[in-house]
């Protein structure tokens, strides 16, 4: 009730209220501003800027009252004021602390940044947003002291409009950051990579017209091989403007009045339409456009279904030769954001040989899944609903969900993209397939084309060790039965690899989304010493065959790329890394990649000849 006072008070009062999130897809496509560069940041450990020293938020109003939201300068020498953002330290943007500064490699709370703009509008009726691509885990945001918004979830992106709020010179963009874990977020406490903080992606200042497109997809009618579905989103006040949408290759477009929520669903035929695929990446230049807005990109057209244990590509079987990724750049011990940075594990993914890859374990950023668009690889992308989560806790549920929304309505164009994953490694009980069987409804709400799965476990036959079985309940709900297995690493040794047998109880293709071993890149002994490249490479020997004989065996992503910082890699050798990748952490290949590599080149070859 107070609450509901302290909201109607400000309300009166003209306050700023927290505004909503808006959707803005195919942002490098836009009139932009890059926010990117040096930003002025204060780390607060004990959220000074944030609660008074009664511990209330400066904001619970809405409006804000004091705190380092307000960038407020001393009026003269009188004036106490406990903070500078001028005086402050900086950090590069996009871009983790914990890389930037050593102080904060461990560093778990919060860091206020603050950066400068002007504007420039094109046109005095535009409108105009801040958009991140992502920040890890909690952003408040606050334009000229004013609330823009609490986001919740640190690898997805949103934005809040700012139109009316902005000044032409000097505008003060403050955002605090705070990567704290909690049990009941997603991720939970407790996962095995590194909890970057800070504002880890591009930040940019987006120009539209007053009527805009705020999302659009394209894609193949399901069915149909050449037959384009297209629907489109407009956000503003026209919303039942005309809508086009082209494609000026292929010289075919269709135009309607979109609805009075904005919303217009267009379809085409597309005579000898070309279809995207690993071996022929075939993409088309779309524009969209509606009143006063224009938008392009580029996209594919492929289909992607199941049938008894295969998985099809276009209709044709296709084997998944894939590695799991982490968004880390290795060489610098880093987040990942760039697309030069894409094309660094991208490329050495294709150097792997591989047509697929798992982005793990959680949205990576968009420069991926576009890259893989172009280079022809497919994708598996995933929420991080990790391990364990507060399954019955509704506002967990929420959190999962709008996570998976916000990286379905970022990449539902990227033909590479073909698995939703809901989950990795989740304990079996009745709550947490409840709660995995809401995200699997969601994905194939928003999304009916593409398949969707999770990486499950394995557990042991009681009576006989080397009898491994697969019958997770939540299998019934997936399109793949996907699982992570480590016979020969946390199981046993790799002489353990050739003697087990598989049961998997559902008729589904059966996909391996993780296995592996540790070893330390350039570390050389026999093959039964842990952490050595001789180990690995042994094990992956072994393993690649024993998984040809699982019965429905369609592919697998070996645990991983490239070595990744972990908190929970203590030993050692490890010195805070998880050692299971092909790469070493010095972008040098160890003897496992080959081992791989020779294993893929014959799968290739074999899918070539069919
Ligand atoms: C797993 C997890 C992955 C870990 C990996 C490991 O099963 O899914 O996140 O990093 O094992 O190395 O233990």
């Amino acid at each position: 009730m107070k609450k509901l006072i302290l909201l109607l008070a400000a309300i009166a009062a003209g306050a700023s209220i927290a505004r909503s999130e808006t959707v803005i897809a195919d942002v490098f496509a836009r009139t932009t501003t890059s926010l990117n560069g040096q930003w002025r940041v204060i780390v607060d450990p004990y959220d000074t800027g944030y609660l008074d020293y009664r511990r209330l938020p400066y904001d619970e109003s809405g409006k804000v009252t004091g705190g380092f939201a307000l960038d407020h300068h001393a009026k003269d020498k009188t004036e106490l004021v406990e903070y500078n953002f001028d005086t402050s330290p900086t950090l590069n943007v996009p871009g983790d602390w914990n890389s930037q500064n050593e102080k904060l490699f461990y560093y778990e709370g919060s860091v206020w940044y603050r950066k400068k703009f002007d504007v420039n509008k094109t046109a005095p009726d535009h409108r105009l947003f801040i958009y991140f691509g992502a920040a890890n885990y909690e952003a408040d945001v606050y334009l000229n002291g004013k609330k823009l918004g609490t986001h919740i979830g640190g690898f997805t992106p949103f934005a809040y409009e700012i139109t009316g709020l902005a000044k032409e010179k000097g505008n003060s963009l403050v955002v605090r950051v705070n990567n704290s874990r909690h049990v009941e977020a997603v991720p939970t406490t407790n996962t095995d990579w590194w909890n970057y903080g800070g504002l880890t992606r591009d930040m940019l200042l987006v120009e539209t017209p007053a009527t805009f497109i705020s999302n659009f997809r394209t894609r193949l009618k399901p069915g149909a091989t050449n037959t384009i579905e297209a629907s489109v989103q407009l956000d503003g006040a026209e919303k039942t403007q005309a809508v086009k949408v082209s494609f000026p290759a292929l010289k075919i477009a269709a135009e309607m009045t979109a609805d009075t929520n904005g919303r217009a669903r267009l379809e085409m035929t597309a005579p000898g339409l070309a279809l995207w695929s690993p071996e022929s990446p075939a993409l088309n230049d779309v524009v969209i456009s509606s009143g006063a807005d224009e938008l392009k990109d580029r996209v594919g057209f492929r289909s992607i279904t199941t049938s008894g244990t295969d998985v099809l590509l276009n209709g044709r079987k296709v084997f998944l030769r894939g590695i799991c990724i982490h968004e880390e750049e290795p060489l610098a011990g880093r987040r990942a954001w760039s697309a030069a940075d894409a094309k660094e594990l991208l490329g050495w993914a294709k150097a792997l040989g591989c047509n697929f890859v798992r982005l793990a374990h959680y949205p990576h950023n968009e420069h991926m899944a576009r890259l893989a668009d172009e280079m022809g690889i497919m994708v598996w992308e995933e929420i991080p609903v990790y391990w364990t989560i507060a399954w019955t806790n509704a506002a967990t549920l929420a959190n999962a969900k709008k996570q998976l929304a916000n990286v379905i309505a970022r990449d539902q164009n990227r033909a590479s993209v073909v698995v939703w994953s809901v989950a990795n490694e989740t304990p079996v009980g009745a709550a947490r397939t409840k709660f995995l069987k809401s995200l699997v409804d969601e994905a194939r709400e928003l999304d009916g084309t593409r398949l969707v799965s999770a990486a499950m476990e394995v557990h042991a036959d009681p009576a006989d060790p080397l009898h491994k079985i697969v019958d997770d309940p939540f299998g019934e709900f997936t399109d793949l039965m996907s699982f992570n297995e480590y016979v020969g690493w946390y199981d046993g040794l790799p002489e353990k690899i050739d003697r087990i047998r598989w049961t998997v109880k559902y008729p589904k293709p059966v996909f391996i989304s993780e296995c592996g071993a540790d070893a330390k890149q350039g570390f050389h002994a026999d093959a039964l010493t842990r952490f050595s490249e001789e180990y690995q490479a042994d094990f992956y020997r072994r393993t690649l065959p024993m998984l040809d004989k699982i019965p429905g065996f369609t592919g697998c992503t070996p645990w991983v790329l490239c070595d990744f910082r972990s908190p929970r890699r203590l030993l050692d050798i490890q010195d805070g890394w998880n050692l299971k990748g092909v790469i070493g952490h010095n972008g040098e290949k160890k003897m496992a990649f080959d081992v791989l590599k020779n294993y893929y080149d014959e799968k290739a070859k074999a899918d070539a000849a069919k």
